[in-house]
């Protein structure tokens, strides 16, 4: 069994994407990715304790999180008696961990490279890291009185078992409000396929680049996972829509429920007048509703859409989640950028959605694909001037930030458009191909 240090190392040298964060970044390596609903779950707690860490930024649209590097370091933190994903219930819609089974080939993932005696420990799963976080943190965010704590872990579960990639991977079919690049991508289970064609690939090459049962029980759970979300979406094409109406009927009685714990509350916030990490769980929830152009869930819910502005105006949900550079862009959000960075943000953050959707759709012409792609040659150069601001970012002065912000939005757009053209091209999934890396 390898050390955690030497099995980080190389799901590091698979996924690259590293930045360090504050004074003393080497004792928690976060890997987690952008646009990852449990992921910015981790981000915002990291930024309401103020801890610093490594952040790896896991680009899941080209499926790096299969790499058998980075699943092996996964199962480190597998307890053997829990099931794989895939082994257990078919497709539901939703990732918690404690309904589905252990997911080997997700993020997020932490580990604690001070714990056990210095031998470090992996951690995952968005509840047991925040949860850890927290206690770290020593309580910050959680409440001690009982009754409280319950509401707490309540919560945490509610938004765990929430049927988020349900409606991230399919739509009610007469109610479609999601941005046009993800209904091009996951038309027909589209992206499905790929995670399925991926997943076969690496499977094939046991004995050649790996060969560790584990890994092959790995892979083997998550293709079956993958396949039967593909059924369920299939379903949907053959006219039953019958598992997506589920999907949003649960999402609406769990922010019922919300709506019912919120009035019982003698305060602004799930547990009164401070803020817990229920809460922080809550605000992703909601924004990644909006996002989806989903907030009609909640709209007739005063008590949540109240909450949800003083969620949304949070520095540290602001600067995880919602102005996140590298995270994909969505209409429905853009007011955000409008309000917080200037109507030029706003403005430019509609346009990114636009490029996107042109390039996602079937019906656009090769050359203009093409264009595209020579558009990211340039990208290299970007990519490392801003990676250099990036290390500063947490300190330095607003000069720099600005710059490190703006170096960070071109590199976004760029990588957005290379993924985008790259599809269309039919090029190889291998993105090291592709000019600019
Ligand atoms: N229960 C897990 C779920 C993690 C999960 O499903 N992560 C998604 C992103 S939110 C993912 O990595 N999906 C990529 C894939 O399945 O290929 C948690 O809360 O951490």
């Amino acid at each position: 069994m390898p050390s955690v240090k030497s099995a980080v190392s190389a799901a590091i040298d698979a996924i690259g994407g590293v930045s360090r964060i504050g004074e003393d970044p080497d004792s928690l390596i976060l890997f987690n990715a952008a646009f990852s609903v449990c992921s910015e779950k981790c981000r915002t707690v990291i930024r309401e304790t103020g801890f610093s860490h490594t952040n790896v930024n896991v680009d899941l649209t080209t499926m790096i999180n299969y790499d058998p590097r980075y699943v092996a370091l996964r199962l480190m933190a597998w307890d053997h008696a829990m099931p794989l994903a895939g082994e257990i219930a078919g497709w539901t819609g939703s990732s918690s961990m404690a309904k589905t089974g252990f997911d080997p080939c997700v993020v997020p993932l932490l580990v604690d490279m001070k714990a056990n005696g210095g031998e470090g420990m992996v951690i995952v799963d968005s509840a047991v890291i925040c949860n850890y976080l927290v206690r770290l943190a020593g309580g910050a965010l959680m409440p001690t009185e009982p009754r409280q704590l319950a509401l707490v872990q309540k919560h945490i579960a509610l938004v765990d078992d929430a049927p988020h990639p349900a409606l991230l991977y399919d739509a009610l079919p007469a109610k479609d409000l999601r941005p046009a690049y993800l209904k091009h991508l996951t038309a027909g289970g589209g992206l499905h396929l790929q995670q399925i064609r991926k997943l076969k690939n690496y499977l094939s090459q046991e004995g050649k680049t790996w060969d560790d049962p584990l890994l092959k029980r790995a892979y083997e759970a998550k293709l079956k996972k993958t396949e039967d979300a593909l059924r369920a979406t299939q379903s949907m094409e053959g006219g039953d829509s019958s598992y997506i109406e589920g999907s949003f009927q649960k999402m609406r009685e769990y922010l019922q429920t919300l709506e019912a714990d919120l009035k019982a509350s003698s305060g602004e916030w799930l547990c009164g007048d401070k803020i817990t990490l229920a809460d922080v769980f809550e605000g992703c929830s909601l924004y990644r509703l909006m996002f989806l152009g989903c907030a009609f869930l909640y709209e007739d819910l005063p008590i949540v859409v109240r909450y949800s502005g003083r969620l949304f105006s949070r520095p540290s949900l602001l600067r995880a989640v919602i102005l996140n550079r590298d995270t994909m862009p969505s209409k429905h959000v853009a007011p955000f950028y409008a309000e917080h960075e200037g109507w030029l943000s706003g403005v430019l953050h509609c346009r990114k959605e636009d490029l996107i959707n042109v390039m996602t759709n079937p019906a656009t012409p090769y050359a203009a694909a093409g264009a595209a792609l020579l558009a990211v040659t340039y990208r290299r150069d970007l990519k490392q001037d801003s990676l250099l601001a990036h290390g500063e970012k947490e300190s330095s002065a607003p000069q720099l930030r600005r710059e490190a912000q703006s170096g960070q939005e071109q590199i976004v757009f760029h990588e957005q458009v290379a993924i985008a053209a790259r599809r269309k091209l039919r090029c190889p999934d291998d993105v090291s191909d592709l000019p600019g890396r």
